[in-house]
């Protein structure tokens, strides 16, 4: 590089920096405990009150890597809490309510993490759920008995590998108080590489099914997955005692995302499934049949980089559309609008992601147009904000969440109560682990 090009560079990355670092230092590092809300200060360049992670103290300490280039800005108007962080593995968020205060709670998943820990709004302090699920990897959350405290499935044992997973499915319940450590309600199965659990409203009368999805096939050697074997998705009702119920053996290779959610507006909830097969509805009909549809083969790249790892469903201009990643850990952020014959028409808004994994939608301003949250699991600025910049959700323009998150889940949530969902929670895959709250504060 030219000198003077070289010492312009310098200069511009330099002032960059110093402006990341006024930033930090402007706020106080929140303590687990104390992430406030803040209200108002809408902002285009929000603050951050995170500073974990090793660029940051090394700006407060003024070591600086020189060949390290700082961090992108922050873009989208956000402001951003650390919650907690060290959850090993970090692999899942729910936000639920877990002492009927009316105060949305975190529960936060690690894949290596010792216990299954829930968080208490405000004051963020910790509960242990159960230390008696290791390797755990998904859960859901559903008020059963109708107490006001839910109870919570349990996927673990996990093992991308069928053969090392023994897939335990369980539901736990508290035990009077759901700040002591909680109890064991039903063990419902074992089934290698379960990968996905839900609770779904498959009849139409409240939540009491099972929905699990294994990763793969229980033989499948792995990813590659050369034999193109069957991935099965099962359900349990509690009404049948929770007996396993096929729900689809057609799905092929990897199936990485799971999505109860009323696709037919029939009143009860349908599966949908994003893997290597596409992207799929499951229909309940009666007497355990089931009907499974395609409404997207997702990326068409051959076997076994395509098809879609996860899937999110929304209403878009009184429209019902959805939107996924592609492929599986993919780097496409891809919506699907109908067009005026009902047909779902694809649209890649984005395809720089790196590992894609996280994906929820969010409607932050109230307007009943979605925004889109996405990232990956891999590197540290790869959280995105997408935001319609027409109603029919054609185009988007795409904005930076975060540039210290490596999200493997987030969720659309309300945490100070404002009787709609305009925040964003996300779970890291990487150390430091963190658990963080994206609080919007733009208009
Ligand atoms: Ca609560
Ligand atoms: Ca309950
Ligand atoms: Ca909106």
């Amino acid at each position: 590089m030219h000198r003077d090009k070289a010492a312009a560079w310098l200069l511009v990355a330099g002032l960059m920096l110093m402006h990341v670092y006024a930033a930090f230092a402007q706020i106080r590092p929140a303590p687990a405990a104390g992430a406030q809300a803040v209200p108002g200060g809408a902002q285009s360049h929000p603050e951050t009150n995170v500073t974990n992670g090793s660029s940051g103290s090394d700006q407060a300490s003024g070591s600086l890597h020189e060949n390290q280039p700082a961090p992108p800005p922050i873009t989208a108007p956000f402001r951003v809490h650390l919650i907690a962080q060290h959850i090993s593995g970090g692999y899942q968020v729910l936000a639920v309510d877990l002492n009927n205060d009316g105060k949305t709670d975190l529960v936060a998943l690690g894949l290596s993490a010792d216990s299954l820990v829930w968080y208490e709004n405000p004051s963020w302090t910790p509960h242990v759920i159960t230390t008696a699920a290791p390797k755990m990897v998904s859960m859901d959350a559903a008020d059963l008995d109708g107490d006001g405290i839910p109870e919570i499935v349990v996927a673990y044992g996990f093992n991308a590998a069928p053969a090392k997973s023994v897939g335990k499915i369980s539901i736990f319940r508290h035990n009077g108080d759901p700040r002591q450590p909680w109890v064991l309600m039903r063990d419902i199965d074992r089934v290698p590489s379960t990968h996905r659990v839900n609770f779904a409203n498959v009849n139409g009368r409240g939540r009491g099914t099972v929905v699990a999805a294994p990763i793969l096939n229980e033989k499948s050697p792995g990813f590659a997955d050369p034999e193109h074997l069957s991935t099965p998705l099962y359900a349990y009702r509690e009404e049948n005692g929770w007996k396993r119920e096929l729900i689809t053996d057609e799905n092929k290779g990897v199936v990485h995302g799971l999505l109860p959610y009323d696709w037919f507006g029939s009143g009860h909830q349908d599966i949908l499934t994003a893997g290597y097969s596409g992207i799929a509805v499951h229909h309940p009909k009666k007497k355990g049949r089931w009907t499974r549809t395609i409404i997207s083969a997702g990326s068409p790249a051959p076997w076994p980089n395509g098809g879609a790892g996860a899937v999110v469903v929304g209403r878009l201009a009184g429209k019902q559309f959805f939107a996924s990643i592609e492929p599986f850990h993919g780097n496409m952020v891809v919506v699907y609008t109908q067009d005026a014959l009902g047909l779902y028409r694809r649209h890649v808004i984005d395809d720089a992601l790196t590992t894609g994994h996280a994906l929820t939608l969010v409607d932050v301003d109230g307007d009943g147009v979605p925004e889109i949250v996405a990232g990956g699991n891999r590197t540290k600025a790869n959280l995105f904000f997408y935001r319609a910049t027409d109603k029919s959700g054609q185009s988007w323009t795409k904005m930076l969440m975060d540039n210290d998150m490596a999200a493997s889940n987030c969720v659309d949530a309300d945490i100070k109560g404002i009787g709609r969902k305009t925040d964003v929670v996300c779970m890291e895959a990487r150390a430091p682990f963190a658990l963080k709250w994206y609080e919007y504060v733009g208009k």
